[in-house]
């Protein structure tokens, strides 16, 4: 990772996704004049015609917020008994970790709604029977959705948060887990990111690689997401688009999954994050990355260059 993330004086005034509003920082916003029904009929036209026109496909599926894309999907069911968008449910714990790490109480707190309305099940009680162990505790802890929010930060208080941290990992023979789950689970951004400044004074390490050296597995990849998302939710969007398509190949999913989910949320403050931390646009890795239908896709929801 670049050293810009690790530039912790720099954290206090930065801009953090979990207080922005819906469709500030987006680059899809929803449609004027939106006709779910008149929607639908077109990709029924587009897609029942002799081949595929996906350029019609691409332009309204990219076009529309998350919330139409439900009421075109729906209607698109009705019309013709398909289903034009498959879901990828899977509990696979990449996709926890990258959920719960960076979604405010708020978002949380629809998940879950959305999630008992079309399972009649609770979400906490769902993942319960998925996970185990400190990974659990800290998972559960994050899906209840009752993170401190209190704005105002008591320096002190930070302070004695860091240094609970470092007599529970740097400074222990073992590690103390459940003092970096209270407090990282817990303990509003404003005061994690103090915390995570008054650490690096404490232990001279950071945070992020004393939890590196004291946890393993899946534990571990939480509480680094945690911390990298106090940091910063675009710059760690950034670093996991990065991820999904550095090297040979693609990871398809990560990268999709995460272009839309932020489309109408943060898109332009990632892909800012993301020209900083590797030098080129999110613009440019795409369309080396990628080719033919998908490329145009994930193009058009990315939105512009940089
Ligand atoms: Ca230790």
């Amino acid at each position: 990772m670049g050293s810009l993330l690790d530039d912790l004086e720099s954290l206090v005034d930065a801009p953090s996704s979990f207080s922005a509003k819906g469709g500030e920082r987006g680059t899809i916003k929803p449609k004027a004049n939106f006709d779910a029904e008149q929607d639908a009929a077109a990709l029924k036209k587009a897609i029942d015609g002799f081949g595929t026109n996906e350029k019609i496909v691409i332009e309204i599926l990219t076009t529309r917020s998350s919330a139409q894309r439900q009421l075109i999907c729906k209607a698109y069911e009705k019309a013709t008994s398909r289903c034009v968008l498959l879901q990828g449910a899977g509990t696979k714990d990449k996709v926890l970790i990258e959920i719960f790490a960076s979604r405010s109480n708020q978002q949380i707190k629809a998940l879950s709604d959305v999630y008992f309305k079309e399972t009649k099940k609770q979400l906490t009680a769902a993942l319960e029977r998925e996970v185990s162990g400190d990974y659990s505790k800290a998972l559960l802890l994050l899906a209840l959705g009752k993170r401190d929010e209190s704005t105002t930060v008591d320096v002190n208080k930070a302070r004695e948060d860091a240094k609970t941290l470092y007599n529970a990992g740097e400074k222990k023979w073992g590690t103390d887990e459940s003092k970096f789950i209270e407090i990282l689970c817990k303990k509003s951004i404003p005061h994690l990111r103090q915390t995570v400044i008054e650490y690096k004074n404490i232990s001279g390490k950071t945070l992020q690689q004393s939890i590196e050296g004291e946890m393993s597995g899946d534990l571990e990849n939480l509480l680094v997401a945690v911390v990298k998302c106090v940091k910063s939710v675009p710059g760690y969007f950034a670093e996991l688009l990065h991820e999904s398509m550095k090297g040979a190949g693609t990871d398809e999913s990560t990268l999709t999954r995460i272009m839309v989910s932020r489309s109408e949320i943060d898109l332009l403050d990632i892909r800012a994050e993301f020209k900083k931390l590797y030098g080129h646009s999110l613009l440019s890795a795409i369309k080396s990355d990628l080719s033919g239908d998908q490329c145009e896709c994930v193009k058009a929801i990315c939105g512009g260059d940089d």
